[in-house]
């Protein structure tokens, strides 16, 4: 690399030209109201909407959320105004506020409804891509079993694929014996590409009370605390697949960006760090360029999968 070039963050992501491969995750950006005066939304990558069901949701009871060591909990259950209103309302109030690649996150209760919702987003053209959510551990039914059984989640990417003309992404969860036989079978469906990982289901006790933390018995672990094993999974579904990557995990600096794109993402999700800072991504999309540069990476290709 030559002294004074500046490296190259941007990545081709299953058709979709990214100008850096930072995109907040599923639910912590809500539809990027909250942020919009924080900081310029355009220097983003993407932005991934909340998952949206066919009904609006509540979500579950409160308290919702627990801190742990190095990471925190959630269960909100699919909270969200549903599609109606979603697709009145606040996709367009984002299109308003931002003018990059948006991956509306879809969630269904049924092999019909998740086609259902895609094939709602058909007609939206500003969304770039769909992420299908078969991963949701906070919901008692569906939810996560979609995603640890490969036949249900085949059926579920062939049937968002025969109505959907967007590259659509499936959102796996780690709680599998093995991660690569889902994967597997979402690139058989027709996936284009793989976002991974969801949480961990986990349980918190308050020893004064004798209760759980959160008001639902068990809730998902994220952050920094998962962010070893979703590369572990991230590898080996590289070596599994050929369709791209999406790594999600506890990514907080622009060094965590370049150990996931290692371990062979092609792009990077950042969920746990925007509650905790929200302008996480903002300083991450920031420092890459100079941690690129000092560690001689002119071009993000360069590094995917080197180990
Ligand atoms: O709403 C949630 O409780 C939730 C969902 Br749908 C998900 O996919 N992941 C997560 O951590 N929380």
């Amino acid at each position: 690399m030559g002294e004074n070039l500046v490296p190259d963050t941007s990545v081709e992501l299953a058709g979709l030209l990214l100008r850096n491969p930072v995109m907040p995750s599923s639910g912590t950006f809500g539809y990027g109201l909250e942020y919009k005066d924080l900081y310029e939304l355009d220097t983003l990558g993407a932005v991934v909407t909340k998952s949206v069901t066919r009904e609006p949701r509540y979500g579950n009871p409160l308290p919702r959320i627990a801190e742990c060591d190095s990471g925190m909990m959630n269960s909100i259950g699919l909270q969200n105004p549903g599609i109606d209103h979603a697709l009145e309302i606040d996709f367009p109030a984002l299109r308003q506020v931002y003018d990059g690649p948006i991956i509306a996150n879809i969630s269904g209760f049924s092999v019909g409804e998740f086609a259902e919702l895609a094939a709602r987003f058909e007609k939206v053209n500003y969304v770039s891509a769909l992420e299908v959510n078969i991963s949701c551990p906070n919901v008692h039914e569906g939810g996560a079993t979609f995603g640890q059984d490969p036949v249900l989640a085949k059926e579920i990417t062939q049937a968002v694929k025969e109505v959907s003309t967007k590259p659509v992404f499936m959102k796996l969860t780690p709680n599998v014996t093995d991660i690569t036989e889902i994967a597997l079978a979402c690139e058989a469906g027709g996936a284009d590409g793989i976002s991974m990982i969801n949480n961990f289901k986990a349980m918190r006790i308050d020893v004064r009370t004798r209760k759980t933390i959160t008001a639902e018995k068990y809730a998902g672990l994220s952050g920094p605390a998962i962010r070893p094993i979703a590369q572990r999974m991230v590898n080996e579904v590289y070596h599994a697949v050929r369709i791209p990557i999406i790594g999600i995990g506890g990514i907080r600096t622009a060094d965590d960006v370049l150990e996931m794109v290692m371990a062979g993402a092609t792009a990077i999700q950042m969920g746990s760090a925007n509650l905790r800072d929200p302008w996480a991504c903002k300083k991450v999309i920031k420092a890459l360029p100079h941690r690129m540069h000092e560690l001689g990476i002119s071009d993000l290709d360069e590094i995917r999968g080197v180990v």
